[in-house]
């Protein structure tokens, strides 16, 4: 059978978080705002534009309009110059594995992610080819927990959303695709992603025999 097997990007397939945080930590400094990795933890999954929102409620300071659209762009400008060097080694464990299994299998293979810059990632990492389709923050109006990234995806692959695999960092990522009647995966905690039909650590401890169960 052919099921639609969507990924998130950030904290699934690669560990961009280290770096949006180092771009948010100068944009905090500036505003003498204390933004700390747990503050970081707020931001999975979220937003460009809401991620800064959140960061002036934790300092409880306001901007205007143009500061703020200045502050986004100095972010990402920011981000991308962690990105020069990315390459294949930032791959997540486990991940190069089940997609080229996936692939063996014929199954539908999909990005589905808040980031507008998924592509240049995919690309330095050398995984593009592998996906069907790409939905990314460039693509979707409503965020995660919204369904919207997840059920375009399935569309896109013209496959039935009840048909849908989940890969997911984020409690709002799992409440998506759970919104979406998608099965759920979560990688990472079973204390935080306990919304999630399953959770994994990582993709190393997904076994090809669970991926044979998925399929059906
Ligand atoms: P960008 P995901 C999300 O990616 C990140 O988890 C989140 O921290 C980030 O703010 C968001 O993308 C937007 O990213 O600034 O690159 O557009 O986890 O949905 O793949
Ligand atoms: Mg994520």
């Amino acid at each position: 059978m052919k099921k639609a097997f969507i990924f998130d990007l950030d904290g699934v397939i690669v560990d961009t978080a280290k770096y949006h945080f180092l771009a948010w930590q100068k944009v905090a400094q500036a505003l003498n705002i204390n933004f700390t990795h747990e503050h970081n933890e707020l931001l999975k999954g979220v937003s460009r534009v809401r991620s800064l929102e959140i960061i002036l409620e934790l300092g409880n300071v306001q901007v205007s309009q143009a500061d703020k659209d200045k502050m986004l762009i100095q972010k990402n400008e920011d981000y991308l110059s962690y990105l020069v060097d990315m390459d294949e080694s930032e791959i997540l464990p486990g991940v190069f594995k089940i997609l080229q299994l996936l692939k063996e299998k014929n199954q539908g293979i999909a990005l589905g992610s808040a980031s507008k810059n998924a592509r240049p990632i995919l690309e330095k990492t050398g995984i593009l080819s592998y996906f069907d389709t790409i939905v990314d923050g460039n693509d979707v109006t409503n965020a995660k927990p919204d369904p919207e990234v997840f059920l375009k995806a399935a569309q896109l692959l013209d496959i039935d959303p009840k048909k849908a695999i989940v890969f997911e960092d984020s409690v709002a990522g799992i409440q998506a695709a759970n919104i979406a009647e998608m099965l759920s995966i979560g990688i990472g905690e079973g204390t935080i992603l306990y919304e999630a039909d399953f959770v994994f650590k990582d993709f190393t401890e997904i076994n090809p025999v669970f991926i044979d169960k998925l399929i059906g």
